[in-house]
């Protein structure tokens, strides 16, 4: 991926839509909800920001323009975004469900009270949990409410609500329970960590956060808890923290800081174990970073930034490993957002099925090995493929060798004399008729892989089925 240096010329861009900003600012004030809501000053100073050029792109618009809103993927692949911010004043019970297959989005019933500032969670049993925020009607104020939504039967119904009402909070899954982390307006709220036990009904009280912290990002990878940024409680200072939640021992420890410091953001996991940290406030400025999260090396990196400033959004993944930040407040189109964007942290590589040949005739019948090559090139060094992760609809490589001590069948070598080293695959082709990926109607297959660093991979080429 190339790297590009852009300079940001903060001062420059406070000037065009200081204005704007300064009314909205006032406009929060005056609803009474959220004191800290404004803008804060920028310092004027120039900002230098490293950026990849992006590899974000629009998809499909939510029905409803909104920030403050929570997000979260149904275990069918469905993603459900709900409530938040449609202006300043107040909440939306705006409930919608986007498709990434057919990439659309429909309205779904409405949540049983518009709220903002809320988490959502999807439980082991597919329903989807709205869990606290800010109820800018009556009941007014901080809400420990849990609605229960059913994917199933279109419906909502009152869950068990959590000991502490807070907006702000962080809601993450791992081993069916629901944990709800920091938020609310103060210290020891943005300490608290609730966990919601749907089997049983039960809320019960864990071991506090280290820092006392709201809107955060917060995302599971490996069965840890991740809390990345936020502000210290009540301040709008935004921090650079990340601190990690072990729900098997109840503890906390603390990570490396993100590389810059940011509240107000969304956070989620891609399909390579990294965690994507998008948007935010620096707490001057909205900002358009995304940096991502190396649970395995706790080390941070870059990722492609979206295309404008967003913050008060929600983030969520697809079963594809396609990662979505969706609504929020954005800078360009200027305003709260109905826009959604997605990007897939899958590195797209050339394969060649029969190398050398066209157009890879394959016969059911046939016996033996299916040869298929991943290509090297420049910008890709093909002998840091994990063999062991090479598929091809669940298919891993074919064995040679003795029963005893089989050996994945692969090569490597440069097939097509470019000068880049190649990985030949091979898959046994009854093993791929069994399993239902070659079929009579099959006209393409889409081999994946990792790399030695994590990154997922994925190709495709045509097949020609012969009888
Ligand atoms: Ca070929
Ligand atoms: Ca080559």
């Amino acid at each position: 991926m190339t790297k590009k240096l852009i300079i940001l010329f903060v001062a420059a861009a406070v000037l065009l839509i200081g204005g704007e900003l300064k009314k909205q600012a006032v406009a929060s004030e005056t609803s009474g909800q959220e004191v800290f809501d404004g803008i804060p000053e920028a310092d004027g100073q120039e900002e230098f920001v490293e950026s990849i050029t992006s590899g974000w792109v629009y998809v499909a618009s939510m029905t409803y323009n909104r920030d403050k809103l929570a997000a979260t993927t149904g275990l069918d692949g469905i993603i459900y975004a709900m409530g938040g911010m449609p202006n300043s004043s107040y909440s939306t019970d705006a409930f919608e469900a986007y498709d990434p297959d057919t990439n659309t989005w429909s309205v779904k019933s409405q949540m049983p009270i518009p709220r903002n500032t809320l988490t959502a969670a999807t439980g082991p049993d597919g329903k989807i949990y709205a869990i606290g925020g800010f109820i800018n009607t009556v009941p007014y104020g901080l809400t420990n409410r849990v609605d229960v939504y059913d994917p199933a039967t279109d419906t909502w119904s009152p869950g068990n609500p959590m000991p502490t009402a807070r907006d702000w909070p962080g809601a993450a899954v791992v081993d069916g329970k629901i944990y709800v982390i920091g938020g609310g307006r103060s210290s020891w709220k943005g300490q608290r960590v609730e966990m919601y036990d749907p089997q049983t009904d039960t809320w019960s009280i864990k071991s506090p956060k280290p820092s006392s912290r709201y809107a955060m990002g917060v995302a599971v990878a490996d069965g840890k808890i991740y809390t990345i940024g936020g502000a210290v409680v009540w301040s709008a200072i935004a921090t650079t923290t990340v601190e990690m939640y072990d729900p098997q021992t109840d503890t906390w420890s603390t990570k490396s800081p993100m590389p810059g410091a940011r509240y107000r953001l969304a956070a989620v996991t891609g399909p390579d174990g990294k965690i994507y940290a998008i948007g935010g406030s620096d707490g001057g400025l909205l900002v358009n970073k995304v940096q991502a999260y190396d649970p395995k090396t706790d080390t941070w990196s870059g990722a492609p930034y979206l295309p404008s400033q967003r913050w008060d959004l929600a983030a969520a993944g697809s079963l594809d490993g396609t990662i979505y930040a969706i609504g929020g407040y954005s800078y360009n189109p200027y305003g709260r957002a109905n826009t959604v964007l997605a990007y897939s942290p899958v590195r797209v590589v050339s394969i060649d099925i029969k190398p050398g040949s066209y157009p890879n005739s394959i016969n059911l019948g046939e016996e033996g090995l299916l040869p298929v090559a991943i290509l090297g090139t420049q910008d890709f060094d093909a002998t840091t493929i994990d063999p062991d992760t090479i598929e091809i609809g669940g298919v891993s490589l074919a064995e040679r060798g003795s029963r005893k001590t089989p050996k994945l069948a692969y090569s490597l070598e440069d097939v097509d004399s470019d000068g880049f080293t190649d990985v030949i695959a091979f898959f046994d082709v009854q093993m791929l008729v069994t399993d239902g990926v070659l079929e009579v109607t099959t006209t393409e297959l889409e081999l994946t892989a990792t790399l030695d660093d994590g990154t997922p991979i994925k190709g495709t080429d045509s097949v020609n089925i012969v009888n």
